[in-house]
């Protein structure tokens, strides 16, 4: 019974379960470089080429070690351009009985698999993705019952299964969480250690080719591509955000600074969500790095939430609420996503930065995300799934089971508070105290209403007017509708009416033109 082994763009892990009983002597090992996935979101230039150029790297590694690998690269003749096509055409090709398959990340090529065994006529065998800490059935135990699912209580349970960072029973420091110690912005004196390019290869350039000609109207420039593409380059980028970045890590984990997109973050995230790196390699470093005394406990504990708590969180919810989760609009936000999105052309320096910054590196920092795009099109309203199709383009770790989670639920509240217990909206003083963005912005962070007013505070406050009846309940907003609740009746018209202006200059893109264009008078 001869196997054919297909592994996907973002299962580049050496023990993924679908090499799992491998016979070298029978089976065939597929990759699939498929039009469809490279279009079913406008990805970034660089997702692609970081995806494209991984693979090949991979799937020669694994030539090396003398495995049968089938490559079928995206020019390659007869490419039908879809993993359903191509799998097909290697069964025939290799006359292969059976299919074996890691589970998809993604809802949509799960679906498309489960047609798999009758459209064939073999066996499809679709294999648990063993790379979590966390299965899908056990995160389904966790969930059952409950009304509604806070990651702390999530992560406690990660920790202790997992015995990271616990002395026996107790969490180490008495608790298990130290987040107050992560808030602080950046001090003028403290200097972000600078990142190590990875210099494309052959290999990496053929792909940028490729790239550049087949997606040249694509998002993203293609030539400060800089990502590592293999196992070996990105246990290096891991190795020194331990050494360099992690002892501030948790320090600026929210700082903001303008011209430095990386601070003091990891930026693995690419490498960890295609498979290059494994979640517990990662944690376990993380965790010598404290033991040893290299980093604090405020930096090591915050990081190993990330990934131990959240990120295993949001894919537990992705698949126990999948395919409905992405379908409700709690807020009824309806407008379309501005522009600026995807030009960077704004007077709202914060957005404009880290567009460009996204444009350059197809990443940007967890607070960038959740604070600038992600609270912006929160307050300003803006369809879901827009911004979704957005985040899932632009960031080379983007794959919908982690993006759709944090921008459906953490950022835009669309899911009605299933993952955050309020909406994380905020006026352009949150923006202030953690960035220098606003120093350089056309707009004045301290006016509220009138010529030049930011736009986040216009918009903040628009926010809670317009959704008081779905908010103003919940007790963690409390503080906020009772000084809504002072706030004179024209003072309320003049916030709806400027904030309206507003979104109106920006979906015309009279926002962008500059002074004298808008009713704001910049
Ligand atoms: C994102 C992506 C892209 C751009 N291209 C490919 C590809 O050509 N071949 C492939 O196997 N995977 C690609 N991917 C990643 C897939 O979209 C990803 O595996 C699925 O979305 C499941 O998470
Ligand atoms: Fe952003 Fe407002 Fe600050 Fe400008 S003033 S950078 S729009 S928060």
């Amino acid at each position: 019974m001869s196997a054919l082994r297909l592994i996907l763009g973002d299962q580049l892990t050496r023990d993924i379960s679908a090499l799992d009983g491998l016979d070298a002597s029978q089976d065939t090992i597929l990759f699939v470089e498929a039009h469809d996935e490279t279009v079913y979101a406008p990805h970034h230039k660089q997702k692609i080429a970081f995806i494209l150029s991984a693979m090949r790297h991979f799937a020669d590694a694994l030539r090396a070690e003398g495995l049968r690998v089938d490559y079928v690269k995206l020019d390659d003749a007869g490419n039908t351009g879809s993993f359903t096509g191509e799998t097909a055409r290697a069964l025939a090709r290799h006359a292969c009985t059976r299919v074996v398959v890691t589970e998809p990340g993604e809802w949509r090529v799960l679906d498309m698999m489960r047609g798999w065994s009758e459209a064939f006529g073999v066996p499809v065998e679709i294999r648990d993705d063993d790379r979590f800490f966390c299965s899908r059935g056990r995160f389904a135990r966790w969930a059952e019952g409950r009304k509604s699912y806070r990651m702390e209580f999530f992560y406690r349970e990660m920790r202790r299964e997992t015995g990271l960072l616990m002395e026996s029973d107790d969490p180490v420091g008495g608790q298990w969480n130290f987040d107050h110690d992560n808030r602080k912005a950046l001090p003028a004196g403290v200097k972000p250690p600078p990142r190590a390019r990875f210099a494309p290869d052959e290999i990496t350039r053929d792909v940028m080719a490729l790239v550049a000609a087949r997606f040249a109207n694509h998002f993203g420039d293609l030539d400060t591509f800089g990502w590592a593409v293999t196992r070996e380059g990105a246990l290096e980028a891991l190795n020194y955000f331990i050494d360099a970045c992690l002892p501030l890590y948790g320090d600026y984990q929210d700082a903001m600074k303008q011209g430095e997109p990386f601070l003091f973050h990891a930026a693995i995230s690419p490498y960890l969500n295609c498979g290059l790196l494994t979640p517990r390699e990662i944690c376990v470093a993380a965790e010598r790095a404290f033991r040893k005394g290299a980093a604090p406990l405020n930096a090591v504990e915050g990081f190993i939430r990330q990934i131990l708590g959240w990120r295993e969180y949001v894919r537990g919810i992705y698949w126990l609420r999948m395919p409905d989760y992405a379908h409700s609009n709690a807020l009824e936000a309806h407008r379309p996503l501005p522009w600026c999105y995807w030009s960077g052309e704004t007077h709202m320096n914060c957005v404009a930065q880290v567009v460009k910054e996204t444009r350059v590196n197809a990443y940007a920092h967890h607070i960038q995300r959740l604070m600038v795009t992600g609270t912006f099109g929160l307050i300003a309203g803006i369809e879901p799934r827009e911004v979704e199709e957005w985040y899932l383009a632009v960031y080379a770790d983007a794959y919908e089971w982690v993006e759709l989670p944090n921008t459906h639920g953490m950022a835009l509240f669309a899911d009605g508070g299933l993952l955050a217990s309020k909406p994380y909206a905020a006026s352009g003083a949150y923006i202030d105290r953690m960035s220098d963005y606003c120093g350089s912005c056309a707009y004045d962070v301290r006016k509220k209403t009138g010529p030049g007013a930011c736009p986040f505070n216009l918009l903040y406050w628009r926010f809670m007017i317009v959704n008081e009846e779905r908010l103003s309940k919940n007790p963690r907003m409390a503080m906020t509708y009772r000084t809504l609740a002072k706030m004179e009746p024209a003072r309320r018209a003049t916030i709806l009416h400027e904030a309206d202006a507003f979104l109106d200059a920006l979906a015309s893109g009279d926002e962008a033109h500059g002074p004298g264009q808008t009713s704001l008078d910049l």
